[in-house]
């Protein structure tokens, strides 16, 4: 089974279009989809449940961040995945294009991939519609990861579109539980990424187009909040 985690901020707009790719992308009784609503205003819930696909829905009542939305969705995976289960976190703005979901799931289950990443950082990896100084920050951030966390097979640490593999799920929640992410905001999938290298996971990556030009609505993250949270993260990394 493939568990899609969709942390959800205000994504009504851009639900649809993810739901039907899944949908015409895998076939029923394969797929899950766990989609936590972050307090969203705009119908996101509702959309969700009424999907018609294998849905769950798990709302905060009010907004509580990125990082906050992936603890609920970890906890939950934590809960519902077995071993041969496969996690896929994405964003759920349409920026991740489903199709790639398919060759992620193949370096798991041919590769004995522990964590795939899709990456804008691997020969085929793109992105299109990003401002000019989006992409220079995400590159800045990925050298500054580069030299404190170097590691085989990893390049882009900051995309959180990731499979992960049941199995190493269950090492995860044995080693930190709750304490996997105590960021509350964007940086805690660089977090759970960073955590899980203690762990010596085999990571791969398949090359991912970023489609920012066919998201709807603004970005959520706040740039230079992110900036520091990140300089803050390595620190608090480095020093455990
Ligand atoms: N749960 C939750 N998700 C959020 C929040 N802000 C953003 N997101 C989600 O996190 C993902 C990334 O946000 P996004 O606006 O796409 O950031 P960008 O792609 O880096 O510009 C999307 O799926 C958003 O819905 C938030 O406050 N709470
Ligand atoms: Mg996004």
């Amino acid at each position: 089974m493939i568990y899609f985690l969709l942390p959800a901020y205000n994504e009504n707009d851009n639900l649809s279009e993810i739901f039907k790719s899944i949908k015409s992308n895998f076939d029923p009784g394969t797929f899950k989809i766990i989609l936590v609503n972050d307090g969203s205003t705009d119908g996101t819930g509702q959309t969700a449940a009424n999907s018609g696909l294998p849905v769950t829905v798990i709302s905060h009542a009010k907004n509580k961040g990125l990082g906050a939305a992936l603890q609920t969705g970890f906890s939950h995976a934590f809960e519902v995945l077995k071993e041969n289960d496969i996690l896929v976190a994405l964003d759920a703005d349409n920026t991740h294009p489903i199709e790639i979901t398919k060759s992620m799931v193949e370096k798991i289950n041919g590769n004995n991939a522990d964590i795939v990443i899709a990456s804008r950082y691997c020969g085929g990896g793109e992105e299109k519609g990003l401002k000019y100084y989006r992409k220079i920050y995400s590159l800045f951030a990925g050298l500054m990861f580069t030299f404190f966390f170097k590691y085989k097979g990893l390049r882009d640490y900051t995309c959180g579109y990731r499979a992960y593999k049941g199995e190493f799920l269950m090492k995860l929640r044995q080693k930190f539980g709750a304490g996997l992410i105590t960021e509350t905001g964007f940086p805690a999938g660089t977090e759970i990424l960073l955590r899980s290298l203690g762990l010596k996971p085999v990571i791969m990556e398949v090359p991912l187009i970023l489609r920012y030009d066919l998201k709807k609505g603004k970005s959520k993250m706040k740039v230079f909040r992110t900036i520091l949270a990140y300089l803050r993260l390595v620190y608090r990394i480095k020093k455990q």
